[in-house]
């Protein structure tokens, strides 16, 4: 053990039990991997990087990859079961439908992270490996969250391909946008069972050293109109936020027990992706056929009042129905699509932040009626 007495960047970063980079990556196991990372690219706009499958050796699975910007998602399908991992994600699809079955972490160290996390008590999924090619080496090791999803933590300093080991770069299956759509992941969403939000809460706290933030959705708004509690933690550099749901007793079938019920269990509902534009994006978004959420003109005929200036104008948001919410620290911008699956499970949101570090808690009354407008199309209210 030793003792630093100066106060440097350095020691500060050695001070956080559980140091990240970023997200790394959102994998997920799809029925047709193939169909899916061309309606990321046309739809979504994001960039075909790197490939794995038959042709390079992976005869088991296909796996895509895709960016824009550092969000980075994996797209893996399964074409004949082998191992466990092929077997895993087969039946993952059968349960779940398409879902995510890992939010990958970047950490400087891989084992350290995976040490400290199983010291303080979470479930081993893979032990710390290596991979290694002409490119480099990879640590990975997992740990389980809810449901069935998993952590992989991910040490790729000693690497420089497109991807992982193994992974062969690959061309875009078509031009991307001439403008980018998003350029980062800024918070990942799990939906837990009836009760179980506070445990997955302390299991971020204890596992990871994550903490709290201060934006959550209690009991009075929960029965009121939302039916669901909310609570958000983040790392230390707030570059990684996970908000984690559980149903609410209310009037209504809560839209968790939705999720719930139609995914199989616990697992990500949505995430959200940093736009600077979005007007822009979700311009790009809806031409390519992406369903958002529909918001009520009586929105925006209140909006201004309480929004107060915004970069973009109201009749703009109220065109594209983008909703808007202000804080203490600023204000944010933000659009949801429709579940973006056949099963009413999981969904995106497109962020642009000025300040905020919230979630848009001032929109969950539209938001939540907005998506029970949805459930009831459905025939699940
Ligand atoms: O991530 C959040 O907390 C916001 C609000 O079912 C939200 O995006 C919360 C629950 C939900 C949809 C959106
Ligand atoms: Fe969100």
């Amino acid at each position: 053990m030793t003792q630093t007495t100066h106060h440097t960047p350095d020691t500060a970063r050695q001070a956080d039990p559980f140091p990240v980079k970023g997200m790394d990556a959102v994998v997920f196991a799809v029925g047709n991997a193939k169909q899916a990372a061309h309606y990321y690219s046309t739809a979504f706009g994001m960039k075909l990087v790197a490939y794995s499958g038959p042709e390079n050796g992976s005869r088991e699975t296909a796996a895509y990859v895709l960016e824009n910007g550092s969000a980075r998602f994996v797209l893996t399908s399964v074409i004949k079961p082998t191992t466990e991992w092929g077997h895993f994600l087969a039946q993952h699809v059968a349960e779940h439908g398409d879902g995510v079955v890992d939010l990958a972490i970047e950490v400087p160290d891989a084992r350290a992270a995976y040490a400290y996390a199983l010291e303080h008590g979470a479930r081993s999924v893979a032990e710390p490996y290596e991979l290694k090619d002409e490119h480099g080496t990879v640590v990975l090791a997992a740990i389980a969250t809810y449901g069935e999803t998993r952590h992989t933590l991910v040490e790729r300093s000693g690497y420089d391909g497109p991807y992982l080991p193994g992974f062969a770069a690959a061309e875009p299956m078509v031009e991307p946008p001439a403008q980018r759509t998003f350029q980062a992941i800024d918070h990942c969403v799990g939906n837990v069972e009836l009760g179980k939000m506070n445990e997955w809460v302390g299991f971020y706290n204890k596992v990871m050293g994550f903490t709290n933030m201060k934006e959550f959705v209690g009991d009075d708004i929960a029965t009121e109109y939302s039916a669901l509690m909310s609570k958000v933690v983040a790392d230390g550099t707030l570059k990684v936020k996970f908000p984690i749901n559980e149903p609410a007793i209310a009037k209504k079938k809560s839209q968790i027990d939705e999720y719930l019920e139609f995914y199989g269990g616990a697992g990500v509902q949505h995430i959200a992706l940093n736009t600077g534009d979005i007007v822009q994006t979700v311009r790009t978004m809806r031409a390519a056929g992406v369903e958002f959420l529909n918001t009520p003109d009586s929105y925006y005929d209140t909006l201004g009042e309480w929004v107060g200036e915004t970069r973009v104008p109201i009749d703009t948001l109220r065109e594209l129905k983008i909703l808007a919410d202000r804080d203490e620290d600023g204000y944010l911008l933000q659009i949801f699509t429709k579940p973006v699956q056949d099963r009413p499970t999981v969904f995106f949101e497109i962020i642009e932040r000025h300040g905020s570090m919230g979630f848009g808690k001032g929109n969950f009354k539209a938001l939540f009626e907005a998506i029970e407008r949805e459930q009831e199309r459905r025939g699940n209210l």
